[in-house]
Order: C-alpha cells, then structure tokens, then sequence
C-alpha cells in the first residue's frame, strides 16, 4: 500500500491518494473519520482545531463501500480556506499589501526551505511543513489499519510522556499491550495512567503560559502480527527500516525506538534478548517481548513496539532570535496561532504510518489483488509454522 499526499494547510484542501489496495476489502467511512477525529483531539492543541472539523470524502477506488483495487483518493477540506483565499489565492496575482513571512522560525522549515526554493516569503515553506498535512496522512492509514483489522492485526498508541512528566512503568514491554484502550482514549492527552495525565496537564498549562510548548514521547503498539513479514536479506527491506522510516517521516519526530530501544545497549545480552519456547496451541512463541515484535527485521509474532520522540512544536509565543529574511536585521521569530503540546495527535499519525507499512509487508507475502486469495494464503502460511517441527 503505497501513498501520496498534496496539498497546503490554508488551501483549498489535503488529499491522499492511496494505491496497491487490494480489492474486496470493506471500508467503513464512520471508521475511516474516527481517526481523523482522534488526531485533532489532545489537551495543548491550539484555535485551528475549532475551525476544522476533519473529514474524509472518498473520490475514487471504493464501490458499495468495497474498494474496487484501483487507486482510493481521499480528500479533506480546509474550514480554515475561507479566511485564506486572498493569501492563498491559487490563480491571479500577488496583493499589493500581502504581508510575507519574513521572520523564520528556529526549529521549523522556514529558513532552510527559503533559501533551497529561492523564495522571499516562508509562507511559501511553512504552508506545506505544516503538520496539518498529517490529516490527510491519517486519512490514508485509515485504509491500511481496515484491510490488518480484516487479517486479526489491531494497532493502537499512547502518550508515554510531555515535557517533564513521564508515565512509570515497572515493564514496558511486558505490559504495554495490555493497556486498557478505554483509559487511553477517555485521557485528555492518551496516557493510560489518571495521575500522569493530570502531571501532563498542569506541564502543558505551564509551558502556555511562559509562551513555550512542549514535547514527548508516545508508543505504537500493534497486536495479532504473524511471524515473518519483512526481510532479513537486504537493510531496505528489513521491517525495522521502513518502520523507522515511516516513524521519522512525521515531522518533529527525534528519535525511535524498537522494544526495550536505547536500554538494551546499557543491559548483558541475557538480559536483553526474548528465549524461545514452543506449545501445541501457539507454535513458537517468547519468553517475553524487548524485542518490540522484531527480530532480524522480520516480525517475530509478538507484539510490535515502538516508542518515538517528539521535539517542541518551533513555534513560540515568547519567540526566539531570527533574522529577517527582508532587512537582514535580528529579530524575533513570527508567532502565528499554534499548539503548546501536540504529541497525542502525532501518536495517532504515528498509527497511520505504521498500518501502512505493515499493510504493505502482508501483501508482500501474502499477495495483492483481493482480500480472498490474501486471506487464504495467510490460512495456509500460519497452519504450516504452527505444525512445523523442524
Ligand atoms: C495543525 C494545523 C496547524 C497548526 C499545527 C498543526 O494549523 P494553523 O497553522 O492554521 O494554526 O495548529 O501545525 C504546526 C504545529 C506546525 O508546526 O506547523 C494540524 O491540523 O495538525
């Protein structure tokens, strides 16, 4: 499952178009928009998810509610459009009093952007940067988290952490999959932990009012993988490539971590890797899971685990120096309406990213044309390595 997105975060709209989709596989468009609402939610979001409320209008690829095997486009429209036309205008020419953004942000794509595109205004950087364009990202993920909940496969997220303030754990590893999805869900920041959400609360509320915003960390978490998708023979193809790709592919997104991560270079080798062991109802299974569900860049059966980092969102309220881009004099950065905190929006685009790749794996396997032949060749491959005895 291959995607591609366009659009600017004060146009028209953002579209996704998605392809590779085997066909007969049922969308469900309640489905489809739960998580484009999921990614606007989140305590620390700022005004621009009261104007919006994301939806997806389907333009192609899907009949009945069944996709048809041909490219799906998705499309989001932008409420925001409305008061941008004028500065967004596709067609016509520039106003005479267009203000341009002249005071890049540190930490965003303003300055390097300007000046590889030779552009005097950021605005012509930062429409695009913008993380709005995640929308139409968790539009796409959509599909791919439909066609894994047909195959048994769940993917979910959780904020581990904001700023400061980090969720305890006594085994990570061991109970992240157990997390109950309706204490995640009902958080106002999606960490499973009551006490950790009103820390995360009173950070958030903190850092609004000095002008910050503020990082954090989050997990993915998918559940019900077969062992084997991926590939040991060559580093693009291993899982963990293209997984870790998909992750740092989000903007603001810092570092990655597969299971027990940075932890396991501090620990012995005993200590670090899952023993195998074997049953007549599993097959082969593990002792436990620091592996984070991968081994050799193929799952391992268990759960896949990954942990990633967020960075503080670049724009501030009390703003860091910049040079204007115009004058060449120091300034302040521009301080446009942003968010404080936006680490569960990125968990939820982080799902999205993971589904598509892992949708991608299963039909590397299993095949691609349509969801009877894909599921039949999963049948057969999850009885032959749960009989295999050599
Ligand atoms: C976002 C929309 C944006 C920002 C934010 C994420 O809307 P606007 O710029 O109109 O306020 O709230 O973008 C950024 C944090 C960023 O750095 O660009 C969204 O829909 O997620």
């Amino acid at each position: 499952m291959k995607f591609i997105t366009a659009g600017e975060s004060h146009g028209p709209c953002l579209t996704a178009i998605v392809s590779d989709v085997p066909a007969g596989l049922r969308i469900s468009e309640r489905q489809l928009n739960t998580d484009l609402e999921r990614r606007q939610q989140g305590y620390g979001r700022g005004g621009r998810q009261r104007i919006e409320t994301d939806r997806a209008t389907v333009l192609s690829g899907i009949r009945f509610g069944k996709t048809l095997g041909t490219p799906i486009t998705l499309q989001v429209a932008n409420r925001d459009w409305k008061n941008w036309m004028d500065r967004m205008s596709v067609f016509g020419p520039e106003p005479e009093d267009l203000k341009k953004e002249v005071t890049p942000r540190p930490g965003h794509a303003d300055l390097v952007g300007v000046l590889k595109n030779d552009t005097d205004d950021c605005r012509n950087i930062l429409e695009r940067s913008s993380a709005r364009e995640t929308a139409a990202r968790v539009a796409a993920g959509g599909i791919a988290k439909e066609f894994l909940a047909e195959l048994g496969v769940e993917v979910f997220s959780f904020v581990t952490g904001i700023g400061p303030v980090s969720m305890l754990e006594e085994d990570p590893m061991g109970s992240a999959p157990y997390y109950a999805p309706l204490d995640i869900e009902t958080s106002e920041l999606r960490c499973p932990d009551r006490q950790t959400t009103e820390d995360m609360k009173r950070a958030i509320d903190a850092a609004r009012v000095k002008g910050e915003s503020l990082g954090g960390t989050f997990r993915v978490v998918v559940k019900g993988l077969v062992p084997g998708l991926g590939d040991f023979c060559s580093g693009p193809e291993r899982l963990t490539s293209k997984l870790g790709a998909a992750v740092f592919s989000i903007p603001a997104i810092k570092g990655v971590e597969f299971g027990l991560g940075f932890e396991a270079a501090r620990r012995e080798g005993s200590s670090v890797h899952d023993p195998i062991t074997r049953n007549d109802r599993d097959g082969y299974t593990r002792e436990g899971n620091n592996a984070g569900g991968l081994e050799g860049g193929m799952t391992t059966g268990q759960a896949l685990i990954i942990t990633a980092a967020m960075k503080p969102i670049p724009t501030l309220m009390t703003p860091l120096r910049t040079v204007n881009i115009d004058t060449l004099e120091v300034e302040e950065a521009s301080k446009e309406r942003s968010d404080t905190c936006a680490v569960p929006a990125a968990g939820i685009v982080a799902e999205a990213e993971v589904a598509l790749v892992l949708a991608d794996a299963y039909m590397d396997k299993f095949g691609r044309d349509n969801m009877g032949d894909i599921k039949a060749n999963l049948r057969q491959y999850v009885s032959r390595i749960k009989t295999q005895s050599r």
